[in-house]
């Protein structure tokens, strides 16, 4: 099944976690409780194939911010959240979009920008046209939604997932394809990166992938290399490709 990495990020307040919540657990959360960081798994079906969606719902309040630049680089597809009542929450969301992009590397991202509590209209002070206005300079889809009124909840999740899709065709991790490339025996993917490193670089990885090999006791030819530990190793040490 394929799965996919979604961010939710905005200021404190703009309701991250009520519209996940009513995503997720179909209920509305009417009280304020800050979040520090929390995740959440989904199955849902859409366009006929099963996806597992993983949530991360993030905090807004500043002195939880450390962790964005490493959730931003795992995340494949993000949710923007201002809330229509607060000026303020609109103005946020440009250095977020700002570091995003930094982080990717492009600002080519599967990405929704949500103005969120539109059940108070009374309140508004963010137009409707602001809001697309920012969604066209961010070059993502725009929704007005409500936690509290169920408008727009599944709509904003259902569309990045068709972001990412239609953004990553080749970039299925479905088990299915993955098994393919694994028995092909050649690694590709692996051979294109280390085509693209830098020389120094490349002597680091190298040895520094035989190194693991050898502590693992993992016999490996130069053109075959075990997949599982090659993840692991860029997990573990976190190697940059340039
Ligand atoms: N009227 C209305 N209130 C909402 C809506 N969404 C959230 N709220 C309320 O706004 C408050 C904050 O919502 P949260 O979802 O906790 O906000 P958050 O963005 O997760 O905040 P942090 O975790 O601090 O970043 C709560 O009291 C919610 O009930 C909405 O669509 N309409
Ligand atoms: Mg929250």
């Amino acid at each position: 099944m394929k799965e996919y990495k979604i961010v939710v990020l905005g200021s404190g307040g703009v309701g991250k976690s009520a519209l996940t919540v009513q995503f997720v657990q179909g209920i509305f959360v009417e009280k304020y409780d800050p979040t520090i960081e929390d995740s959440y798994r989904k199955q849902v079906e859409i366009d006929g194939q099963q996806c597992m969606m993983e949530i991360l719902d993030t905090a807004g309040t500043e002195q939880f911010t450390a962790m964005r630049d490493l959730y931003m680089k795992s995340g494949q597809g993000f949710v923007l959240v201002y809330s229509i009542t607060a000026q303020a929450t609109f103005n946020d969301l440009m250095e977020l979009h700002d570091q995003i992009v930094r982080v990717k590397d492009t600002a080519d991202v599967p990405m929704v920008l949500v103005g969120n509590k539109c059940d108070l209209e009374e309140e508004r002070v963010v137009s409707r046209d602001q809001g697309q206005q920012l969604a066209k300079n961010f070059n993502c889809h725009f929704m007005e939604a409500s936690a509290k009124n169920k408008i727009n909840v599944p709509e904003i999740f259902y569309n990045l997932v068709r972001q990412i899709n239609s953004k990553q065709p080749d970039k299925s991790n479905a088990k299915g394809n993955k098994k393919k490339k694994e028995k092909g025996g050649c690694c590709c993917l692996l051979v294109n990166k280390i085509k693209n490193l830098k020389k120094e670089n490349l002597w680091n990885f190298r040895s520094k992938l035989d190194s693991r090999c050898v502590r693992k006791n993992i016999k490996k030819s130069s053109e075959q290399v075990n997949w599982d530990i090659l993840n692991l190793f860029i997990l573990n040490e976190q190697l940059a490709f340039s």
